[in-house]
């Protein structure tokens, strides 16, 4: 198979800038001879861990381990107790990569610890690169039931969507990309690190997203900003009253947001301000991207996500089976894709990878239509019980088996409200164990993060007597709102 990172194992100027984060910055050749030193210690290792901070270390990491040829598996740093055993049981990493001052939880301080030090200079050769197939990350992702499935990313899915992206957006090596997602999500880390890495190009991290690090990094060179809709929105929060950051955005060649959708009176706070307009692409952990608004094309209109991308099969089908064939902007459907682009499969759940697909063809569960010109509008979910905030998904029942494990619970319920800012918020219903003393919303606040993690957490808890049922004794969550 062709080379994953064409600049790291066969750089022509090993000079160049790779990734910066805060300060530290590293060039090609300081990247790869950090991770080259790790790469004896990684090699022949089934899986690893990453401990996937917004930080260096994560990136020198997980090139480390795609060098080795060994899949990785970046670890949320918030995750609470129970998603971290289930996915350290899952996935049995054989070693955890950390910075040395990371404070690592038990279950993890458990397994052989590797430490990165991206400063590490003691390069040697490379292990010939694996099978396209051989799987390259495995990234825990959200159900609407259950707890998080690991979907297994292989390498030539990585490269697929990689170049079908910069085909869009003529990505180049000369571009910077600043953002500030993070990095145990494709988002943040096959597109944000190992997307200008297969480039050529380079990455700065702002550690944690603020208006000022966005506006500072867009002014000293960045081309493109990677965003999900929450830091959109709080940028067009802030561009009233930042002159700096209206010039940074107005410069800037690209702005591209993701992972949930972008509202229009953002969209249209941002042009307005700017003159610029964000371009969406569409995608998902399991399928990586699928489509985008083209960089080189005639503005769309707000709220497409564009087309499909080279090499992505799509199709929306009706509710009957039937494939949409007209593109009349109207008729309603589930999308579906194939292409090299998907996924292998769910870690150790087969009959979760089956029950996913139609065919060759993966279920999204996301409802679009396509309009007159191909592109799509992405109009709802098929499930209720998935929940998009802040661009992190989040299932419906994760958050309710953990509420009904606090003792001061009867019932549980949760459900995702509107939300200006995280786009939709987590909302718990609850039933208490005693009405006299419900246990007050900070409470199972605290109690969800220190479980899942904190941005699982319900945002409101509100009270009930009595879960609204149907004859099957079923919640009926559309009867709970507001
Ligand atoms: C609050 N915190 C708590 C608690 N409450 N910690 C423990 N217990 C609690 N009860 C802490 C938080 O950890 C955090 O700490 C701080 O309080 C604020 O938390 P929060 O309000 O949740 O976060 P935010 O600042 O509002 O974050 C907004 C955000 C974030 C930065 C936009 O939502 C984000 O990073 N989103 C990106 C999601 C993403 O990458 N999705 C991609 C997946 P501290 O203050 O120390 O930070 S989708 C994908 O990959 C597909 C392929 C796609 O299409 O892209
Ligand atoms: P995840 O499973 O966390 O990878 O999230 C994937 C989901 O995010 C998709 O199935 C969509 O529902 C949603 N999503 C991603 N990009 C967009 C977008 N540009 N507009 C609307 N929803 C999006």
């Amino acid at each position: 198979m062709s080379s994953l990172f064409p600049a790291l194992t066969a750089p022509r100027d090993g000079g160049r800038p790779a990734l910066r984060f805060g300060t530290r910055a590293l060039t090609y050749g300081e990247l790869r001879a950090a991770a080259g030193t790790l790469v004896p210690r990684l090699t022949g290792a089934r899986r690893v861990a990453v401990w996937a901070t917004p930080s260096a270390e994560t990136a020198v990491a997980v090139v480390a381990a795609l060098l080795a040829g060994v899949p990785a598996v970046p670890l949320n740093p918030r995750t609470g107790e129970r998603e971290l055993a289930h996915i350290l049981t899952d996935s049995a990493p054989a070693l955890v990569l950390a910075a040395p001052c990371d404070d690592l939880p038990a279950p993890l301080a458990a397994l052989p610890r590797v430490d990165v030090t991206p400063d590490a200079r003691a390069d040697g050769a490379l292990p010939a690169e694996p099978d396209a197939e051989a799987p390259a990350l495995i990234v825990y992702t959200s159900g609407t039931t259950g707890p998080p499935k690991g979907a297994v990313l292989p390498r030539r899915a990585l490269t697929a969507s990689l170049d079908a992206l910069a085909d869009a957006w003529a990505w180049t090596a000369d571009d910077v990309l600043v953002h500030a997602l993070p990095l145990f999500h494709v988002h943040g880390l096959v597109l944000g690190v190992l997307g200008p890495l297969r480039r050529g190009g380079s990455v700065r991290h702002l550690g944690r997203f603020t208006p000022e690090g966005v506006a500072r990094e867009l002014a000293g060179g960045g081309t493109m900003l990677f965003g999900v809709p929450t830091m959109y929105h709080r940028l067009a929060e802030a561009l009233g009253t930042d002159e700096a950051l209206v010039t940074a955005l107005a410069g800037a060649r690209l702005l591209v947001s993701g992972s949930a959708a972008l509202p229009l009176p953002d969209h249209e706070r941002i042009t307005a301000a700017t003159g610029r307009r964000v371009v969406e692409r569409y995608g998902m952990t399991e399928t990586l991207m699928n489509t985008s608004v083209r960089a080189d094309t005639a503005p769309d209109r707000p709220g497409s996500v564009g087309t499909p991308l080279p090499g992505v099969g799509l199709r929306v089908v009706r509710d009957d089976g039937t494939p949409v064939t007209a593109y009349d902007g109207e008729t309603i459907g589930e999308v579906q894709v194939r292409g090299p682009n998907l996924f292998s499969g769910y870690l150790n759940r087969p009959e979760a990878t089956a029950a996913a697909f139609d065919g060759d063809w993966f279920r999204t569960g996301d409802m679009a239509v396509r309009d007159p010109d191909g592109s799509l509008r992405l109009v709802g979910r098929r499930a209720t019980d998935l929940i998009k905030s802040g661009g992190f998904k989040i299932g419906a029942g994760e958050i309710e088996n953990v509420l009904l494990a606090h003792p001061g619970v009867r019932e549980a319920a949760v459900t995702g409200e509107p939300d200006p800012d995280l786009g939709e918020r987590v909302v718990a219903w609850i039933v208490p164990a005693d009405p006299a003393a419900p246990p007050p919303p900070g409470e199972l606040a605290d109690h969800v993060a220190g479980q899942l993690a904190p941005h699982k957490r319900p945002r409101a808890v509100r009270y009930l007597e009595t879960l609204p049922r149907n004859d099957m004794g079923k919640v009926m969550k559309r009867a709970l709102h507001g």
